[in-house]
């Protein structure tokens, strides 16, 4: 069974650790990506991790995961208040999907409430900082079970 799980990371993410430290925190994304291959490489998933600010590109991606990766993890950043088309994509996935988002969206403007990609995922991590990321690659292992080898 395949152990790839696909991070992707939406609009303005590539701006991690390098403005808003107060919401978002200092760690950039190639410091999370760091963190998701180390963690990763310990519970035998192979990450493949990409930002985009097109939203194009991100529903290619989760296309390209359909019968090859295992699961998703997605913070879709701005995209998660707006797209249809990026649940539509997600809905034509078989696998586990969690969505992550590093502040706590609930806690901010009301158009942040709501989010399309929830309606779609098996689990959402919100408001634990970069480490939401970790704790949603802990919990896909736990999802598809360990590596038989
Ligand atoms: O909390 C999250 O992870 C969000 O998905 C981040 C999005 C926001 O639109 C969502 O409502 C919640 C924004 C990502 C932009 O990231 C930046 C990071 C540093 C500086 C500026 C933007």
């Amino acid at each position: 069974m395949s152990r790839i799980v696909v991070v992707l990371n939406g609009p303005n993410l590539n701006l991690l650790g390098k403005r808003e430290p107060e919401i978002y925190g200092r760690e950039t994304l190639a410091d999370v990506e760091a963190e998701c291959r180390r963690l990763g490489a310990e519970l035998k998933l192979a990450i493949e991790f990409h930002q985009s600010n097109r939203e194009y590109e991100i529903i290619d991606w989760i296309h390209g995961a359909r019968e090859r990766a295992a699961a998703i993890v997605i913070n879709p950043a701005a995209f998660t208040h707006t797209s249809v088309a990026i649940l539509d994509a997600l809905n034509a996935f078989g696998g586990p999907i969690i969505e992550v988002h590093i502040s706590n969206v609930h806690k901010r403007e009301a158009f942040r409430h709501l989010s399309f990609v929830s309606a779609v995922a098996s689990g959402v991590i919100v408001g634990c900082g970069t480490e939401g990321y970790a704790l949603a690659l802990r919990r896909i292992a736990t999802l598809i079970g360990e590596d038989k080898g």
